[in-house]
């Protein structure tokens, strides 16, 4: 072709001259629509079929177009005036083109903005049947529900293993409408007033002036508000326990902390607490084993999540309930019920399941589902109702208000993870990113053109939809006022508690983690003012983490009630728990047995754990296909190490020694014992054996369901 030439290029001819790219030649099916892709058009007040076909999604047809559906033969080359030329203002594909990958980004969430979702289902067992009118609460109703894990004060770019709260924010696309419950993995909250929000934030951010460091609660402005929060103390001493670093999404607790009223169909109250438990167990990883993970795999729970949900090892947890009286002071064994730094102990209050839920798919796109999802405590059903802790009442107003930004306007429940899976009839007309297209002439009411409709659902009726019950709560008789009530004054007994509750290695752990991030605070006294509030808390925690900063040790301040201790606030118990998509590491090398090696991968299955060979090289070694080499293998992946290869690569005795020091179980087959000893690891030391490679497997077998071998701290 000649570089003058004037070249018209008809669809079907090749767009160039360049070499083919490989695409794939037979073009594939559209994706099968989602169950909740059914637009909202169809539910007009009228039912008139609307202009807009219900699957005008995406991907449709099998050739490349223009937004406008315009056939395009080409989208690698700009229009250009010759083949040296410049570009051509004309060439609209190239402006549509750069134009839409220019706004590709929204704004990230201000603050959980890193996460990850699965799709499930909740089923209900009826046992809460009898304090609410909550339809998906009926025994025996399977309901859909979405799920958004999440750090709170990374960016969306930011590592997984941060030391900090986890979000856990669950929407069920009920009967009645959607009911989002926008919970936490930690049951208490740092400060007791919403109008705080934006100060604690602003606080755990980074600093403003070089927006360092990310992700991470070690640093002054941190500590500064902390400090200066005695009510904060509660919240952050579980965010100072392993409890800030799970080792799974699927293995993490979840809180709705404030406490909700439920209503039944007689107008009967209780107030309740909302937990989600996990089957799994609660697990966490220890922090020198996050700090690495950070590094080498900054993505390790959105990829756990993922890979357990396509294995097939879907996980579930129990919805579980505590419940109060009604009564009017909403005061329980004495501690307040609207405080959200406080917790009801199990031990006072215990756990009443109402029903269980499995997730078990993974969002198709990551943009349209895990980002677009939009949570708010206010997205509440028949039978469920607020309370006046003030935290909440001010995250009724947060939610909605956030996402017209971060969403583009007031419509965003038109978005398909956000459509409700019940009909929908609203006189919400118009705005940005309007989906619907509406019929009839009346969005008011009451009206007399379009039939009357929509019509209001009845409060208590046996007929038709329930409607939304707003529970006539008496409203308390006093002057206005920016106060607290007193009963929220005690700070410092549940942060006392909790490190009472815990095991000594939990408490050591503790202990380290205040000396870790206060050692990286620079402003004396704010470490000075820390320790103060730690003092407050416990004498022995105080004498240690003030030990490590040089400094001495403050005489109380306040007088601290003591409470007993709450057994299931420690996360290290002598439970057993289902092992489901562990990943146990075979070290082997081109000299291991392959029938040795075939067996031990048999047993591994066949016990629903994942096995991960690894080998000098990849491809294939000793009859297996290998999935990491030394050079790509990482302790951090691993829950159990077995080496059946005699080797001294620096690698592999690195990643021995970092399972170690994690309190992972390590086996070695006899005749490669040298391995374990070449990595200063004590064959007698806990949660160790050299055997017979299938001894060998079944002694790391029977470590896996306790987590760690926490006698390795111990001894
Ligand atoms: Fe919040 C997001 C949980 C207090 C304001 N919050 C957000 C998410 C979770 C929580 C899990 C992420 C939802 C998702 O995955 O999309 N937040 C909590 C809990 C709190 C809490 C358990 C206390 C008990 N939050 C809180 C307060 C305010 C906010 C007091 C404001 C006054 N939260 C927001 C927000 C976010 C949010 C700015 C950011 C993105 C979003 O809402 O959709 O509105």
């Amino acid at each position: 072709m000649t570089e003058d030439a004037n070249e018209i290029k008809l669809p079907g001819a090749p767009a160039t001259e360049s070499p083919a790219v490989g695409e794939p030649t037979t073009p594939r099916g559209r994706l099968a629509p989602k169950p909740d892709q059914s637009g909202p058009e169809t539910r007009t007040p009228t039912g008139a079929p609307t202009t807009a076909p219900q699957d005008a999604v995406a991907q449709q047809g099998h050739y490349l177009t223009t937004a406008q559906g315009v056939p395009l033969a080409d989208t690698d080359h700009s229009l250009k005036a010759g083949r040296r030329g410049p570009v051509l203002l004309q060439d609209h594909h190239l402006r549509e083109k750069i134009t839409h990958f220019d706004h590709e980004r929204i704004p990230e969430r201000v603050v959980h903005a890193r996460g990850a979702a699965a799709h499930g289902h909740f089923v209900a067992n009826g046992e809460a049947e009898k304090y609410t009118a909550a339809a998906f609460l009926k025994a025996g109703t399977v309901t859909d529900t979405f799920v958004r894990f999440s750090t709170v004060l990374g960016s969306r770019g930011s590592a997984d293993t941060a030391r900090d709260t986890r979000g856990f924010a669950t929407k069920f696309y009920t009967t009645e409408g959607v009911y989002d419950l926008v919970g936490n993995n930690i049951p208490v909250f740092f400060i007791q007033d919403a109008i705080k929000f934006p100060d604690i934030i602003h606080a755990g951010k980074p600093h403003p002036d070089r927006e360092i460091p990310q992700a991470q609660s070690a640093h002054d402005t941190f500590w500064d508000f902390v400090s200066l929060h005695t009510e904060a103390q509660h919240h952050t001493i579980w965010n100072m326990s392993d409890r800030a670093l799970p080792r799974s999404y699927r293995m993490m607790q979840g809180f709705g902390i404030h406490t909700f009223r439920l209503v039944n169909a007689d107008g009967a109250t209780v107030l309740v607490k909302f937990h989600w438990r996990p089957r799994l167990g609660t697990h966490g990883l220890v922090w020198e084993e996050a700090q690495l993970i950070a590094g080498k795999d900054p993505d390790y729970h959105r990829r756990d999540l993922a890979d357990a949900i396509e294995a097939g090892a879907y996980p579930e947890w129990d919805f579980a309930i505590q419940v109060f009286p009604d009564t009017e002071d909403q005061l329980f064994a004495g501690i307040d019920l609207l405080d959200p730094t406080k917790l009801v102990p199990e031990e006072l209050a215990p756990l009443k399941v109402i029903g269980t839920m499995t997730l078990d798919r993974n969002p198709l796109n990551y943009f349209d589902e895990t980002e677009q999802v939009a949570f708010h405590p206010g997205h509440l059903v028949p039978g469920i109702d607020v309370t006046s802790d003030p935290l909440l009442q001010g995250r009724l107003f947060s939610y909605l208000d956030t996402q017209i930004t971060r969403l583009g306007g007031p419509n965003f429940a038109q978005i398909p993870i956000n459509r409700p899976h019940a009909d929908v009839n609203d006189m919400l007309r118009d705005g940005l990113h309007q989906d619907a297209v509406h019929s009839g002439v009346a969005p008011y009411r009451p009206n007399s053109l379009d039939g009357g409709c929509p019509f209001p659902a009845a409060l208590h009726g046996d007929e038709g939809a329930q409607a939304f019950i707003d529970v006539p709560q008496p409203v308390q008789q006093d002057v206005v006022t920016r106060a607290q009530p007193a009963s929220f004054d005690d700070h410092f007994s549940q942060a006392r508690q909790f490190y009472r509750s815990l095991t000594p290695i939990e408490q050591q752990h503790v202990k380290q983690a205040y000396s870790f991030e206060l050692g990286k605070v620079y402003e004396q006294t704010i470490k000075e003012r820390e320790l103060q509030a730690l003092v407050n808390i416990d004498v022995d925690l105080a004498a240690f983490v003030a030990e490590q900063l040089g400094l001495d040790v403050p005489a109380a301040s306040e007088n601290v009630p003591d409470t007993d201790p709450s057994g299931a606030l420690s996360m290290i118990t002598d439970d057993e728990w289902p092992v489901d998509g562990r990943q146990l590491g075979i070290v082997i090398d081109d000299e291991t047995d392959a029938s040795v090696l075939a067996s031990v991968r048999e047993a591994v299955d066949a016990a629903g754990v994942t096995p991960v060979v690894i080998a000098p090289h990849g491809g294939t070694a000793a009859g297996s296909p290998v999935q990491r080499t030394f050079q790509t293998a990482a302790s951090i992946e691993l829950d159990a190490v077995l080496v059946l290869a005699s080797t001294s690569d620096p690698r592999i005795v690195q990643l021995l020694a970092e399972a170690f020091r994690h309190d992972k179980a390590i086996a070695a087959a006899t005749e490669a014992a040298d391995t374990l000893h070449v990595a200063a690891i004590s064959v007698s030391a806990p949660g160790i054996a050299v055997e017979e490679p299938a001894e060998a497997t079944r002694a790391l077998l029977e470590l896996l369901p306790s987590h760690r071998v926490w006698g390795r701290e111990s001894a």
